[in-house]
């Protein structure tokens, strides 16, 4: 029997890679110099397509290969898939949740207390000499304070719980209340950025949350509270937020994610009052292992039975 053609839009992990190419007959688009044409010339050929969140797939891509039948995404984020392309042909899309959520709350927690306490700041400090000349300077309480999350959903269940061990009490905002949730609703996103020690975004890309979090709402957050996000650079109005940095109208911002990853503006990059992680909330050897493996269970379910074992719903 012939191995189903996969065509691999960019790089993954050398496990994923290596496994795919013992499966399959999988062909890297990424190599091409001419994209386009390759896809015009030999699109056709493909049954499956190989992403992740980062580079998703586009709908001229998806278009361009007629015989498509599923698509296996490398992450939870699915902003950068054409949706609607892909539905619009009855294609199925898998993704990675769940197997990452651990890590990626682990790194929410990790910009809380960093953001709060200044520890890479301090990090710096004592590198540079500084600690043989003045003690560091006093930082913000972490534990018992107020902890908001912007999208409780599965990885900002696994933050609010993270809260627990720290006594911090935990409300949330989302489009309507969870269901049986223990922690505290806030109707509006504004009141919840008032009353938060420290707002953590755990919501979801796309354009439904496009630039959520404005102006209006690091306003309410105020000088004295911080801003986390692990969830994807366009919920925040980047301007609003280096503006807000810079004016220390906020306290301070623990980022994982940005409005052009990898490209950091270097107006953020000079705010000392910022935390700045190249987007690592998810790598982890364990985390991105258990995801490839996601990946790759996906893409046989499908070739086994027509259905992608964990699709986007
Ligand atoms: C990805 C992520 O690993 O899962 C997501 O949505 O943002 C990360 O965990 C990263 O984007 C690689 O594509």
């Amino acid at each position: 029997m012939t191995q189903p053609r996969i065509l691999q839009l960019g790089r993954l992990l050398p496990y994923l890679e290596q496994t795919l190419a013992q499966r399959y007959d999988v062909h890297l688009l990424a190599n091409e110099a001419d994209p386009k044409a390759f896809l015009a010339r030999e699109g056709a050929s493909f049954s499956g397509a190989v992403t992740n969140a980062g580079l998703g797939i586009d709908g001229d891509t998806i278009a361009a290969l007629t015989n498509l039948k599923v698509i296996s995404s490398f992450g939870v984020g699915f902003d950068k898939v054409d949706l609607p392309a892909a539905r619009a042909r009855g294609i199925p899309v898998g993704y990675t949740p769940d197997v990452l959520n651990d890590c990626v709350a682990d790194t929410a927690f990790s910009l809380v207390m960093d953001v709060g306490r200044g520890f890479t700041a301090s990090d710096r400090y004592l590198r540079r000499g500084d600690w043989l000349k003045a003690p560091f300077p006093l930082a913000t309480r972490i534990s018992g304070k107020k902890l908001g999350i912007l999208g409780l959903g599965r990885i900002g269940n696994v933050i609010a719980r993270r809260a627990s061990g720290f006594d911090m009490e935990v409300r949330y905002h989302n489009r309507r209340p969870v269901e049986g949730s223990p922690y505290g609703y806030e109707a509006s996103l504004e009141g919840l950025a008032r009353w938060a020690d420290f707002l953590v975004i755990a919501a979801a890309g796309g354009a439904d949350t496009k630039h959520l979090v404005s102006r209006e709402i690091l306003a309410a957050l105020g000088p004295k509270s911080f801003i986390v996000n692990i969830a994807r650079g366009s919920v925040i109005d980047e301007e609003a937020l280096i503006e807000a940095l810079e004016n220390k109208t906020i306290g301070g911002a623990g980022l994982d994610v940005y409005q052009d990853e990898p490209r950091v503006p270097e107006r953020l990059i000079a705010c000392e009052n910022a935390v700045l992680y190249p987007h690592l909330a998810s790598a982890t050897h364990e985390t991105r292992k258990a995801m490839a493996d996601q990946v790759l269970a996906n893409l046989a379910s499908f070739f086994e039975t027509g259905k992608v074992a964990v699709a986007v719903p």
